[in-house]
């Protein structure tokens, strides 16, 4: 039984509706079932409870640790204290807290004035702790710890959608490509003025890439589709020469289908709202895209005026990575193409899909593309299957042609990005593509979508959600290594604590007999069904062992349940199979790669070349040897032209590059920023508290918590600690006066007064190491002293007057 329970105690109380308030006890006696407790709140309500140290209320912290700039120095590390510590700092608008070594970042939702050239030059060289928590400051780690012995660095962001990775990730990609000299201009969304080249390119990938990866969803306006990991490359001197940028899986279903108040890619939106009006007549479009199929089905028919902007944005950028004029007219003309794709008419005549030989749109969308509208027409309402003696063609259905057609559309934009994140990486590779052969060390950035739960998921959440749980099972393990790696220097004795980490979740996914490879042997099968795949799926992981982790859902037979670290999600089955196959009909591959429109050809070109050919033929960078490679861009799958031959799936495409990037991951030194969405409406400086506990338990820096609490969460240098609490024993000489050589005597000393029990700390090389709830227990005894100390001067002083 812990003795921190008495009377005067701060502890939490749990509430439904706050999830936890503040506390004090007003009455402790010990009864035969542990601790019988009053508690008061703050608003005087009284409340009894009993039981022992781990059902009573969790205790608060001294009030003057409470808003500490780094939870790590808490002496009591309970989820209340660490939601309290950041919500008081929320309300003082200080959005970022260290965890130790893990940046949090919580979502201010509106422009924050601390991104300023001059706070940049404030912490260029300056240690992580003698400033607040910033970005910059883990920015800055990262670039000296490069610097040290040129080790590969990477900064992680992670977080919830919508909780402020990639507005973080370009501040901190800011902060290090920014030429470190008291000039720059870091204005939002500005080029910096006077930055070089290479500089002006790596901050140009961003407005491109947001343009035709980020879309509106009902979690977040600027929501990233897609992973990116981008490599800041450095010569031996530290001057940054070149970067790479490597993507993962874009979300293709998006194309063809939006969901109520989502939108497709920003893109379509921006080229209608900012082209000008001879050139949307070429193609075909209009300012109002509401008659588009392809961007009206989420219900929007406005034209948001900051598509405007973000277009000329997107033009410099495209400009600056040296995509001409010329270039972005064929990039539009392929973007009108597909709009037009998405209009064009298919009926149903009794049982089969017909097109009108005159559809316009169709006339608009084959001009565009290149491709003969004849032969379109027949391979988008017929297809051939190819027996081992003869070719049979059979009529499809009207949805099964519609599906034909989106499945084109999602092809083409597929490749088409492909073909941008090649484009930009040529550019990247510096002036002569001599970044390759002077880059010597990095600082990656990785920036993925965040975990998805929405009221309908299906396999992009999937495939969002395993790359999220394959980033935590990584920072789980760093965060282990970093408390056993502490404990080991310091040598003091230890015991491995086991903690329980989400393999079985992991092992679920990607596993041998997994949900991946069971949707992969369901996609092959010429007759599988997302039916049978989910029966698959029941006969072969609803068992015992993993009981945890995979769940069949009550009421719904057309869907499986994942417990994901986050939380459990329900995925819908239907469209598991085609979206892992992800085919177009071969016989449009062909006429598609034949297209009279040379830049369709080239971007096909690029696209199929990097799937075929792997890293080779990745031309730009592909020298770079000393920089380990996070794995080529997500790839593209495309025909079912045999299945004897294995063609890769979209799932196994991902799980081989999430591996890559994972194996790069390890090989590098990780910085952590944890971001976190402080309210569901993105409103700013709102703190919901039962939403961000959800996040913080969910992110993992609970359970790191749990794990440095089952050790010994409080860290203290002697020196530190007898400066602070060397008044407690009397020492004789004042904190200024205490030699080296007393540091750890007067620790020792603190102790014993304080009758902290030997089994509560241990005494490392450098450092005091103790057990949750000493040090808060010795903080009280030194504000009681103080109390003490100041009572008796000022009534000394009345005596005297
Ligand atoms: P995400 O990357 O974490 O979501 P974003 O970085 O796109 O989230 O942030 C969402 C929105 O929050 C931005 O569009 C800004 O309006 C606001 N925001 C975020 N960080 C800041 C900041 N430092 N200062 C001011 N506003 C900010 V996702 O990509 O959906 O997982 O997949
Ligand atoms: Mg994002």
């Amino acid at each position: 039984m812990t003795t921190a329970y008495s009377v005067g105690a701060r502890v939490f109380l749990e509430d439904p509706e706050h999830g936890w308030i503040p506390a004090e006890i007003s009455s402790c006696k010990a009864s035969a079932d542990g601790l019988t407790l009053v508690v008061t709140n703050e608003g005087g309500q009284q409340t009894t409870v009993t039981g022992n140290a781990s059902t009573l209320p969790p205790l608060r912290n001294p009030p003057l640790l409470e808003a500490a700039d780094d939870l790590a120095t808490l002496s009591i590390l309970n989820e209340p204290s660490i939601l309290h510590g950041v919500q008081s700092r929320y309300t003082e608008r200080k959005i970022y807290t260290f965890s130790g070594s893990v940046l949090l970042a919580v979502n201010p939702f509106e422009p924050v004035p601390l991104y300023t050239p001059e706070i940049v030059k404030s912490y260029i060289g300056r240690r992580r702790g003698e400033l607040e928590p910033h970005l910059f400051a883990i920015a800055e780690d990262a670039f000296a710890a490069m610097s040290l012995d040129g080790h590969g660095q990477t900064i992680i962001v992670s977080g919830e959608s919508g909780a402020g990775k990639t507005e973080s990730a370009k501040l901190v990609m800011r902060y290090i490509a920014a030429p470190k000299t008291p000039t720059l201009n870091l204005d939002k969304n500005s080029f910096i003025e006077g930055a070089s080249l290479v500089e002006q390119q790596i901050q140009a990938t961003n407005p491109i890439l947001e343009a035709f990866g980020n879309a509106k969803t009902t979690r977040n306006d600027n929501s990233s589709r897609f992973g990116k990991y981008i490599q800041l490359l450095f010569d031996t001197n530290r001057h940054i020469v070149g970067a790479r940028v490597r993507t993962y899986l874009l979300e293709r279903s998006r194309l063809t289908y939006q969901a109520q108040t989502e939108r497709n890619y920003h893109i379509f939106y921006q080229i209608c709202a900012g082209l000008r009006s001879e050139t949307l007549e070429e193609l075909g479009l209009e300012a109002d895209y509401s008659k588009f199929h392809y961007l009206n089905q989420g219900g929007f028919s406005t034209v948001d005026e900051s598509d405007r902007d973000k277009f000329h944005a997107m033009q410099t950028a495209l400009r600056i990575i040296g995509i001409d004029e010329d270039r972005q007219q064929s990039i539009f003309q392929l973007l009108a193409a597909l709009l037009h794709l998405g209009d064009i008419n298919v009926t149903q005549t009794r049982s089969d899909a017909a097109i009108e030989e005159d559809d316009p749109s169709m006339a608009r969308a084959m001009e565009f593309l290149g491709v003969d509208p004849v032969n379109f027409r027949k391979w988008t309402v017929k297809k051939q299957i190819t027996t081992r003696s003869e070719k049979i063609v059979t009529n499809l259905t009207a949805p099964q042609a519609v599906q034909v057609r989106d499945s084109i559309t999602r092809f083409v934009y597929a490749c088409l990005f492909e073909w941008l994140v090649f484009s930009i990486n040529e550019s990247l590779a510096g002036r002569y593509g001599d970044a390759a052969t002077r880059a010597e060390t990095y600082i990656g950035v990785l920036d993925i979508y965040g975990f998805e739960h929405f009221d309908k998921n299906s396999f992009e959440q999937f495939c969002i959600n395993y790359a999220n749980e394959k980033l935590q099972h990584e920072f789980n393990t760093y965060v282990f290594k970093l408390s056993q790696d502490e404990y080991k220097a310091e040598k003091i004795s230890w015991t491995l604590i086991e903690f329980e980490d989400n393999q079985s979740a992991i092992d679920l996914m990607e596993g041998k007999i997994g949900i991946l490879s069971l949707l992969d042997e369901e996609s092959r099968l010429p007759l599988g069904t997302d039916a049978s795949f989910l029966q698959k799926l029941n006969a072969q992981l609803d068992k015992p062992a993993n009981k945890a982790v995979y769940k069949m859902p009550k009421f719904a037979n057309s869907a499986f349940t994942v417990a994901h670290y986050a939380l459990d999600v329900t995925y819908q089955v239907d469209g598991f199979l085609e979206k892992n196959r992800d085919t177009v009909p071969e016989e449009h591959l062909a006429l598609l790669t034949s297209s009279s429109n040379p830049f369709l050809r080239e971007v096909l070109d690029v696209a199929l070349q990097h799937r075929e050919g792997g890293d080779e033929t990745h031309a730009a960078d592909s020298s770079i040897s000393k920089i380990p490679d996070p794995g080529r861009t997500s790839l593209v799958a495309t025909t079912a032209r045999s299945t004897a031959v294995k063609k890769p799936t979209l799932g196994s495409i991902f799980k081989s590059s999430l591996g890559t990037l994972m194996e790069m991951l390890r090989m590098t030194q990780v910085h952590y920023i944890r971001c976190i969405k402080p309210n569901q409406h993105k409103k700013a400086w709102e703190f919901s508290s039962l939403l961000v506990l959800a996040q913080l338990r969910a992110s993992g820096v609970l359970e790191t918590i749990r794990i440095s609490t089952a050790g010994y969460p409080s860290r203290w240098k002697f020196e530190d600690f007898a400066r602070r609490y060397h008044m407690l024993i009397n020492w004789r000489e004042g904190p200024s006066l205490i030699k080296r050589e007393q540091y750890k005597r007067i620790c020792v000393l603190v102790l014993l007064k304080a009758k902290v029990d030997k089994s509560q700390h241990q005494f490392g090389e450098t450092k005091l190491f103790l057990r949750t709830g000493v040090l808060a227990n010795i903080e009280t005894s030194r504000s009681d002293k103080l109390n003490a100390v100041q009572f008796f001067q000022t009534n000394f002083r009345r005596i005297i007057v």
